[in-house]
């Protein structure tokens, strides 16, 4: 028997916003101006949000804190594409996507004060808390995927992971359910590069993580993670095409700029030189130079919203603190389950608290 290709398999690389500022007319999603200064703003609050959590946990004031500075383009690019009857899955690097989903920063401090009501989701939003365990948060998008194909719902679910969890088992595990069963998941791989201190060519000899999907027999794509047109458009066609019952693999290519957490460093693990070259590959800096560029910003409207978001998020952290003068121990048990399992409320009961007799 002659030997012959069995199936050929191609993956795309999608960019729609390129650093030199020029735009791909056939792809650009041509969102409205409101819009676009909608997301540039968000992009700008996290960036801020950030620098100002780090800070706090600096002075005592906040736990451990993973920022995602860098990240702003592939986080608020496709979470922005999410509809709301969409479900969103974070891992522990999510603080753009929430922004974007309308959480307020004071509820992002709480969880990272050790606040339970912080990882609380409220009937109106459709924002799973954050996920540590790696690769987890692939798992459950598939599963709520797979939900909304039973229930036959026009929805989709995101599920947010990083490079290193395509290395966990969870991850190759859930790709497969959901495309046996038709989820409607959306799995938003962000390639950052580095999982802690181990590179991206450590964790596998693939050439793609979005090749990954191919052994599932799902769609792969990946897009310029720092583009953040690219990812909304991407984003939305993966989203249309969950909907549907066909999932989709999204790896996007960007740089995790910042600290692993506040409690990393990576000075011992990377370069300067490397910093150095994906600074210049900032994605607020390519959107907002785009958006000069077509007049929507100016000098003095950007020092308008920088402004505005100093107040936002003075006036956030002051709640924040406030908040956190509650903190009660005992609110473990809260907000995980609507029915407390009795192994559950075993354990409240033996810890003091009240059981709400649920
Ligand atoms: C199952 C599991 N193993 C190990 C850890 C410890 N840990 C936390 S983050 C991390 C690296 C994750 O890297 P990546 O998936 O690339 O995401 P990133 O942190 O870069 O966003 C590890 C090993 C964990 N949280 N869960």
């Amino acid at each position: 028997m002659p030997r012959e290709t069995a199936v050929d398999f191609a993956i795309d690389r999608v960019q729609v916003l390129a650093p030199d500022g020029s735009v791909d007319e056939e792809l650009d999603p041509d969102l409205p101006e409101d819009r676009l200064l909608g997301l540039y703003r968000t992009m700008k609050l996290s960036r801020r949000l950030d620098e100002r959590a780090i800070a706090l946990q600096r002075r005592g004031e906040l736990g451990t804190y993973a920022p995602a500075i860098g990240q702003e383009a592939a986080q608020v690019g496709s979470a922005g594409a999410l509809s709301e009857s969409d479900w969103m899955v974070t891992s522990f690097r999510e603080t753009p996507a929430y922004l974007t989903r309308g959480t307020p920063p004071h509820v992002l401090l709480w969880y990272a004060m050790g606040m339970e009501e912080g990882a609380a989701v409220p009937r109106e939003t459709r924002n799973m808390p954050p996920s540590v365990p790696v690769g987890s948060q692939a798992l459950h998008a598939a599963g709520l995927g797979w939900a909304q194909e039973i229930r036959d719902e026009d929805a989709a679910t995101i599920g947010y992971f990083g490079d290193g969890a395509t290395s966990e088992g969870d991850v190759y595990e859930a790709l497969n359910l959901a495309g046996v069963y038709s989820s409607h998941a959306v799995f938003f791989c962000q390639n950052n590069q580095y999982a802690i201190s181990v590179p991206r060519e450590k964790q596998t000899k693939a050439e793609t993580l979005a090749q990954k999907a191919i052994s599932a027999g799902i769609e792969g794509v990946q897009v310029d993670g720092n583009d953040v047109l690219g990812t909304y458009a991407v984003t939305r066609d993966a989203l249309e095409s969950a909907r549907g019952g066909d999932p989709v693999l999204v790896e996007a290519l960007t740089y995790r700029r910042s600290l692993h957490t506040t409690a990393d460093d990576p000075s011992v693990y990377r370069l300067e030189e490397e910093e150095a070259e994906w600074e210049a590959r900032d994605p607020i800096e390519r959107f907002e130079a785009y958006l000069r560029d077509r007049g929507a910003l100016s000098d003095e409207r950007i020092a308008e919203i920088e402004a505005s978001i100093e107040d936002e998020l003075a006036e956030e952290i002051e709640r924040a603190k406030e908040g956190a003068q509650r903190i009660d121990p005992a609110d473990m048990f809260e907000y995980v389950y609507a029915t407390a399992p009795p192994e559950l409320e075993r354990q409240r009961a033996d810890f003091g608290g009240e059981s709400d007799g649920e």
